[in-house]
């Protein structure tokens, strides 16, 4: 897979791609990271790349005939052109695992106000947020977006590690989990993490799961229980 940043700011990747399981997929091939100067997409001298929005108002807006000429000479047939926005559709674990088996995604990074409308309208395949809050660019929802992506990638996690688990990793919160040692300062592991019994300790996180995401996600919740309902073919359970 190659993954390219469009940017006024380059110098901010690999960034934290760089390290971990990221960094070794880039390492090992599995995947390219290239961050592409948007200035060097501009028409004058300056490297003016943004203009005040007609009808007035504040900040600035990015100019339509940069980005179009910028992406127009990075896209292929086969491109994914993402653009983060916060008025985008909500950016989640299925987008991702859709766009791991894309061959190139671009992911075209706004700064200031936004960017003239025509580039949204013409140039953008996804329109994507990473949340309901504003950020000041989209350098940091593009890392996140291309960390989700990349970890999934097959060969990225380690033998020991899966993206895949139970069926329902989707839609619940993960279990608690516990390492040594038994008793810390009176807090102690539940007894049960210790019985050796795998049957238990399968059905304790399943509980564990499903009470944790009842408490704090009832929107997962509400989603867990229709693909249950769903698999059981609408039978009581
Ligand atoms: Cl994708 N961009 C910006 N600027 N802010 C955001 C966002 C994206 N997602 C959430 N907030």
């Amino acid at each position: 897979m190659k993954i390219e940043v469009l940017t006024l700011f380059p110098e901010a990747f690999p960034g934290p791609l760089g390290e971990s399981i990221t960094g070794r997929a880039v390492e090992s091939g599995l995947v390219t990271v290239s961050a592409v100067n948007l200035r060097d997409f501009a028409h004058d001298a300056r490297g003016t790349v943004d203009d005040k929005p007609y009808g007035g108002g504040p900040g600035m807006l990015m100019k339509v005939e940069v980005l179009f000429e910028a992406v127009e000479a990075l896209r292929r047939p086969e491109t994914a052109v993402i653009f983060p926005t916060p008025r985008g559709r909500k950016f989640t674990q299925a987008l991702a695992r859709e766009w791991s088996t894309r061959e190139h995604l671009l992911f075209v990074c706004g700064h200031y106000e936004g960017m003239d409308q025509r580039v949204y309208d013409r140039l953008a395949d996804y329109e994507v947020s990473i949340g309901d809050y504003v950020l000041t660019s989209g350098v940091l929802p593009a890392m996140v977006m291309a960390d989700a992506v990349i970890r999934l990638l097959p060969g990225a996690l380690g033998s020991g590690e899966s993206s895949e688990q139970e069926s329902f990793s989707e839609s619940l919160l993960e279990y608690p989990q516990y390492t040594r040692p038994p008793e810390f300062r009176g807090l102690k592991v539940p007894e049960v993490l210790l019985s050796g019994d795998h049957g238990r300790i399968e059905r304790w996180r399943r509980a564990e799961s499903e009470r944790l995401t009842r408490e704090r996600r009832p929107d997962c919740w509400r989603e867990y229980l229709r693909d249950r309902n769903k698999k059981s073919g609408g039978r009581q359970r």
